[in-house]
């Protein structure tokens, strides 16, 4: 069986994903998830410009060869347009594999070793009764663990209310991604944001109980000295993890928010290579490896990652926004069942109309994802509905503090 075409579909149902299509010469044809949300087209003109031209003719089965040869081949490698582009053909070829075999890609790793996945949802509050609302009825609906986000008030100008913008991207609730975001208006400040995610989460600790799993997503938004003081001060209250409290070029410090506190820290959504999980691993310093499948790379890469994460211990926690298509959280999935030091995953639910293009349906209950035995990845793609939504041009959010210097969002 050998690659006959390669090609991409570049569709916004709700939000934009880039598709990668590829067709054996027996007629099968696969399909990976490229998204790299606001840089879609440069990933998709990589694709079909340049990594193309290398893989028609290849056996499809030559997963791992394939893969080597498009990451070291091109010499000048890394960065997350090239591994999302590389994300897109490696998913697309599993799952060509699984439905050749009529495997799903979770048996063609190894299979099972576990029946279902523990999955975390989010809850995102505009104050503090709509937050206990919504996690109770997220309660109600079996979640077991959740991560929260809230919105602030500045106590000296009420008219100025901080928002965490990484909740935006991940639910849509007020999304504003699109205009000229080279002029945002201040609207951080990470001196009352750190009082209020503590007071917030005495509140929830309060109203929810101990029976919760609690996540925050601090966003690589705190210096140093923040991170430590935030993660000691949140231990009393035993979050699931604390999520990303630094940026990861500045991963030496993580020693220091470790040395700190007792609370399990999670990083890795923004890593692109093996390479770049090894200080986090090899000095313990984070509980909980969050690699995005898209844009690590696929799920070769995301394998080799797991396996390197269990020798020191760490679990998985792959990364699940709505802003990587449901072919991507199908992949987590089938990551999940097969890796032994699988944590928990991220699932944040895509709005209804994404599913005229992706044909998939979870299954959740009782706070666990069941995965359907379905050949390869098990998603669909209707070609004629995502041909309906054509792309549409957005930027991410940006943030700057009082004095309108940039500040990481
Ligand atoms: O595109 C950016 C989002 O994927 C990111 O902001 C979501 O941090 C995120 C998370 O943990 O889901
Ligand atoms: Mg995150």
């Amino acid at each position: 069986m050998h690659i006959s075409r390669v090609s991409t579909i570049l569709t916004c149902p709700d939000r934009n994903y880039l598709i990668v299509r590829v067709e054996a010469d027996t007629g099968v044809v696969g399909y990976g998830d490229a998204t790299l949300n606001g840089r879609e087209r440069p990933v998709q003109v990589l694709v079909e410009e340049h990594l193309a031209g290398w893989l028609e003719g290849h056996e499809a089965e030559r997963i791992e060869d394939i893969w080597q040869m498009l990451f070291r081949h091109t010499y000048f490698r890394g960065g997350p347009v090239m591994l999302s582009a590389l994300a897109g053909i490696d998913m697309a070829l599993w799952d060509i594999k699984g439905k050749a075999h009529d495997a799903p890609v979770y048996d063609l790793l190894g299979g099972r070793c576990r029946d279902r996945v523990l999955a975390y949802l989010h809850v995102h509050g505009r104050n503090d009764e709509e937050l206990i609302a919504r996690s109770r009825a997220r309660m109600d609906y079996g979640c077991r663990v959740l991560r929260y986000s809230f919105e602030t008030p500045d106590p000296r100008n009420p008219d100025t209310v901080y928002r965490q913008p990484h909740q935006d991207i991940a639910t849509k609730e007020r999304v504003e991604v699109t205009g000229d975001l080279r002029h945002a208006p201040a609207v951080w400040d990470s001196e009352v944001y750190m009082r209020d995610l503590i007071r917030v989460t005495h509140l929830l600790r309060d109203e929810l109980g101990e029976d919760v799993g609690l996540i925050h997503d601090a966003h690589e938004r705190l210096s140093v000295a923040e991170a430590r003081q935030v993660a000691r001060e949140l231990e009393p209250y035993h979050l699931f993890f604390l999520e990303d409290p630094l940026e990861p070029l500045g991963v030496g410090a993580l020693r220091e928010v470790r040395a700190a506190s007792a609370t399990p820290l999670a990083m890795g959504e923004l890593y692109n290579t093996v390479a770049d999980t090894l200080p986090v691993l090899q000095e313990r310093w984070i509980d909980y490896l969050r690699l995005d499948v898209t844009h690590f790379g696929g799920i070769s890469p995301a394998r080799r990652a797991a396996t390197l994460a269990d020798a020191y211990g760490v679990r998985t926690a792959f990364h699940g926004p709505s802003d990587i298509s449901p072919l991507a959280h199908a992949a987590n999935l089938h990551l999940d069942l097969a890796v032994p030091n699988f944590g928990i995953q991220e699932f944040v639910e895509h709005d209804a109309r994404v599913f005229s293009v992706f044909d998939w349906k979870i299954d959740m209950s009782d706070g666990y994802i069941n995965v359907p035995a379905r050949p390869g990845l098990g998603v669909d793609v209707d070609e004629d509905a995502a041909a309906r939504h054509p792309y549409t041009p957005g930027y991410l959010p940006a943030l700057r503090d009082a004095m309108g210097a940039v500040h990481d969002w």
